[in-house]
């Protein structure tokens, strides 16, 4: 009897705090391991939510249930259950690349020519996905009072490739409140890729109501074809984005809510970046938008009084430009300060343009740090300009002459050839910004801009910071270095020529494990971020994209993952080195002295054996 009391205690004293102490420490493990991402669920009930509200207009259409409305439905939940939202870890997306067949191999050279990035992988992941949230921790506490806007998502896309350009169509509508979205615009700009053109056109119709396709009358340019699709859009508010993006979460929100205090305030988000050969999600540091004389947009450091603001990464930035594709503003200020120079063809320069606008026609730029968007940043554009010519320079020549009064003899000076263009008539936008009563361009350098060095000026206002983004990376950390060793004929990986050479091919030598010079020369360092660092100067590198044989080389570090990462694919001293990016394997061509180094189809041969020791 007081055996079974003691055990009763026992189970009162302690199972009970034990259970507590159990429940409460897996709720936050658990609520720790979904922090850093997109909730799934929450993704699947907004879908699911959509499709009540699509059932429900469709009920309409028909006139009541009916067979014709049943089919419907059911097609329509198919969607939405396929709408498996996934996570993507890097390791699981460096295995989706691995090439397997020569199928595999024609999707991915194809994709990178046609459009620039891993086709591969992209099709692999499907429509949507969850992404990790990048947000700042104090971005998610922020609770959003209820919004009287809503908003017309335009993408225009030009031979877009159709599962990244269906996951930005998808990722809006997974994460985004339908109260909020009243659509999304695609504007096809005249794409000459038929297939993908009637692919996508097909998929929209059939099975995503709230998405209205429009398709330019002939090709117009990214510039022209924003009009265009802002022309169909019947939402308070515009959102433009590249066809290229995913959101995240709660990302239209906050954009909304800064557009709801302030009519006249234009809004982007945070870019982040998704790695054009492995589609990883990356966070981007706060950074805000600048420019060159060459009227070549860049990102700019914080100046340092925003920098240490308390209340960083949870307040807008003033930004003086944008870069361009991802911005939210009023469709009625979008008509009232003039849409875009419509005389600007295919690409660049109207960031520039609209951002100037903006700050000197009384309205203001920021960037919401809460809201984040990723974008695939190409390493080239894959497209063309049918007429020829450089449209870069011919824009960014409007806007010199439109805009920046006396300033632009700094343009002009830093690109001569541009003084020799015809770059058409600029009345109606002169005009435009006489009767919307804007300031001088001095006024906006002084103003908006105070860190911009005038040429032959000293500039005293701060000390002034630019980098390209991937040099906004941290230091590579080592985590274990020796030779890299091929194991069948226990040769050494070294380079062609100095370890300091860029683009040098690499080569098998003999092991040097006794002169200072081999031992520099041969001596590898492999770091968290997996890459290979020879003589801790320069990475081990495959030209991405490249079609045929690629082979192993070295190059400036970029720290961006993709073509510089190398991962082991068994644990232990032996094993093939993958590289994501080409997704095959590091292959000797001969395992002789001199023998070089290239990536070929992962199949575990001696040519692909190496050590790290
Ligand atoms: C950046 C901007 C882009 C634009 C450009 C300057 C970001 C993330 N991107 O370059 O939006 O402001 O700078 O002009 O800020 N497109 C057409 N018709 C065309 C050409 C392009 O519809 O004739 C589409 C294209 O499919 C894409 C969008 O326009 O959806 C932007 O083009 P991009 O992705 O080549 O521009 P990007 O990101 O290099
Ligand atoms: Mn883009």
């Amino acid at each position: 009897m007081r055996k079974r009391l003691s055990l009763k205690c026992c189970l009162i004293w302690f199972g009970i705090p034990l259970t507590v102490w159990l429940t409460f420490n897996l709720f936050s493990w658990h609520l720790k391991l979904t922090a850093d991402w997109n909730q799934p669920n929450r993704l699947k009930l907004r879908a699911k939510k959509t499709l009540l509200v699509r059932k429900d207009s469709l009920k309409k259409e028909n006139g009541g249930e009916s067979p014709k409305f049943e089919q419907q439905c059911e097609a329509l939940s198919e969607v939405f259950n396929k709408a498996l939202v996934k996570r993507y870890n890097v390791t699981v997306l460096h295995s989706l690349g691995v090439v397997l067949s020569p199928e595999d191999q024609k999707l991915r050279d194809e994709g990178y020519q046609k459009f620039a990035f891993n086709a591969l992988i992209s099709d692999k992941i499907g429509f949507h996905r969850a992404v990790p949230d990048t947000r700042f921790p104090k971005c998610r506490d922020v609770k959003f009072p209820s919004i009287d806007l809503d908003a017309s998502i335009v993408i225009c896309f030009f031979n877009e490739q159709p599962s990244a350009l269906l996951r930005t169509v998808h990722s809006v509508i997974d994460q985004t409140p339908p109260e909020l979205l009243k659509e999304i615009i695609l504007v096809d700009d005249s794409s000459t890729l038929d297939d993908i053109s009637c692919q996508i056109e097909t998929y929209v119709n059939q099975h995503l109501k709230n998405v209205k396709f429009v398709r330019t009358p002939e090709r117009q340019g990214l510039i022209r074809a924003r009009v265009f699709g802002a022309n169909h859009a019947s939402g308070k508010v515009l959102v433009f984005l590249d066809s290229h993006c995913e959101v995240n979460t709660d990302w239209l929100e906050p954009l909304l809510l800064r557009i709801s205090h302030d009519p006249s305030t234009v809004v982007v988000p945070v870019i982040d970046m998704i790695n054009h050969d492995t589609m990883e999600y990356q966070s981007s540091p706060l950074v805000r938008g600048g420019f060159n004389w060459g009227l070549h947009f860049r990102w700019d450091q914080l100046p340092a009084s925003m920098q240490s603001d308390p209340e960083l990464g949870l307040k807008p930035i003033p930004s003086p430009t944008m870069a361009g594709g991802l911005f939210a503003m009023r469709k009625d200020y979008f008509h009232h300060l003039g849409e875009y120079d419509l005389g600007m063809d295919i690409w660049g320069g109207e960031n520039l343009e609209i951002s100037f606008r903006i700050w000197m026609c009384g309205g203001r730029l920021e960037i919401i740090p809460c809201s984040r968007v990723g974008h695939i940043f190409r390493k080239r554009r894959p497209y063309g300009n049918p007429a020829g010519g450089d449209t870069l320079i011919r824009n960014s020549l409007r806007v010199a002459h439109v805009w920046m009064d006396e300033y632009k003899e700094y343009f002009l000076k830093q690109r001569p050839q541009a003084g020799h263009l015809d770059y058409g008539d600029i009345s109606d936008r002169v005009s435009l910004r006489k009767h919307l009563s804007c300031k001088s361009f001095q006024w906006y350098l002084k103003n908006i801009y105070p860190e911009q060095v005038v040429p032959g000026q000293t500039n005293n206002v701060e000390i002034y910071h630019h980098f390209p983004r991937n040099q906004l990376r941290k230091e590579p950390v080592i985590i274990r270095h020796g030779q890299l060793t091929h194991v069948d004929s226990s040769l050494c990986v070294q380079s062609e020529k100095k370890p300091y050479t860029k683009k040098a091919l690499l080569t098998l030598a003999a092991c040097d494990t006794k002169t200072l010079d081999g031992q520099k020369s041969q001596m590898w360092y492999e770091t968290v971020d997996s890459q290979l660092l020879l003589a801790q100067l320069l990475c081990l590198d495959v030209e991405s994209g490249m079609v045929g044989k690629s082979y192993a080389r070295l190059m400036k570090c970029h720290g961006n993952g993709g073509s510089q990462a190398w991962t082991w694919t068994d644990k232990g001293e032996t094993s093939l080195l993958y590289n994501p990016a080409s997704g095959k394997c590091l292959t000797v061509t001969a395992a002789t002295e001199g023998g070089n180094l290239f990536l070929d189809l992962c199949t575990g041969t001696k040519e692909q054996a190496f050590r790290l020791s």
